[in-house]
C-alpha cells in the first residue's frame, strides 16, 4: 500500500499504521479526517480484508465516510453507536500537554463531538505538527453564516483582552465562496501566532453569539503517534 512514499507522506502513513495495530475486534472506532487519518483508514481497510478484522467505523466528515465504505468498513452513525472505544484522528499542531490545534480540514465540530464520545483519543502526526505553543496554525473556528461579520467582528475584539500575540481573522473561502461544512456553517481562522492560555482562549471563544465549535482539544487527546520520514515512530 505505501510503496515509494515522499518522506512526509512516509511519517503519515507509519504513524497510522502504528494506530491501526490499537484496533481490535469488535471495536466502535472513531475514525478522523486529513491525509494522515486517510492512511489509518486504508491500513484498517487493509486489516478488515486481510486478516477479518471486524470493526464498526464513525467518520468525522462525509469524505471519510465515503473513504470508508470504499475499503470495507462498516460505517456507522454516532448516534448508533451512542459511545466509542477509540477514535483516531489527526492535527494540525499539537503541545507538550497533548493540546490540540484541529480544523484545517474544516471537520472541527464532528471530529471534537466524536473525540469526546470517547474511551480514547489517539493522534497520528508527523514531527512536523509538534510545537512548544500553540498558534502558529491559525485557529479554526466554525460559526453560524447568519450575522458572520458580526460574529468577527465580536471575536476580534475579544481577542484584545486574550494572551494571544496576533488578533486578525479569516473567513475561509472555497474558490470565490465560503467553505461550508459539513453543518452548512463556516469556518473562521484566527491568526493568532502564539496561544498563551488555550484552556481560557477555548472557553471564551464558545461564549461568543454565533460561534459554534473552536478548532482547540482540550484535555482530549490521550496519546500522540509521530511518525517519522525514516520509517521510525514515538508515542507521547
Ligand atoms: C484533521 O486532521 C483536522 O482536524 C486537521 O486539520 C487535519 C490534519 O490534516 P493532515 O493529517 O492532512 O495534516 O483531523
Amino acid at each position: 500500500m505505501a510503496g515509494e512514499l515522499s518522506p512526509i507522506d512516509k511519517a503519515k502513513f507509519v504513524a497510522a499504521k502504528r494506530a491501526a495495530q490499537f484496533v481490535e475486534d469488535g471495536m466502535r472506532v472513531g475514525l478522523g479526517t486529513g491525509s494522515t487519518a486517510a492512511w489509518l483508514v486504508r491500513c484498517l481497510g487493509e486489516m478488515v480484508r486481510d486478516e477479518g478484522l471486524r470493526i464498526k467505523g464513525v467518520p468525522t466528515s462525509t469524505r471519510t465516510a465515503q473513504l470508508a465504505r470504499e475499503v470495507g468498513i462498516e460505517v456507522i452513525s454516532l448516534d448508533e453507536a451512542k459511545w466509542l472505544d477509540l477514535t483516531i484522528d489527526g492535527a494540525d499542531e499539537f503541545d507538550g500537554e497533548l493540546n490540540l490545534i484541529k480544523g484545517g480540514g474544516g471537520a472541527l465540530l464532528q471530529e471534537k463531538i466524536v473525540a469526546t464520545a470517547s474511551d480514547q483519543m489517539v493522534v497520528i502526526a508527523d514531527i512536523g505538527k509538534e510545537v512548544e505553543t500553540l498558534g502558529a496554525f491559525p485557529l479554526p473556528i466554525e460559526v453560524i453564516p447568519f450575522g458572520w461579520q458580526t460574529t468577527q467582528a465580536l471575536v476580534e475584539e475579544t481577542l484584545i483582552s486574550m494572551d494571544v500575540l496576533g488578533r486578525t481573522s479569516t473567513l475561509r473561502m472555497n474558490g470565490e465562496v465560503p467553505f461550508i461544512t459539513d453543518e452548512g456553517n463556516y469556518i473562521m481562522d484566527l491568526h493568532l501566532n502564539r496561544i498563551g492560555n488555550p484552556r481560557q482562549l477555548s472557553l471564551v471563544i464558545n461564549q461568543m453569539p454565533g460561534v459554534v465549535e473552536n478548532g482547540l482539544f482540550i484535555d482530549i487527546c490521550d496519546a500522540v503517534i509521530i511518525g517519522f520520514g525514516d520509517g521510525r515512530f514515538e508515542v507521547r
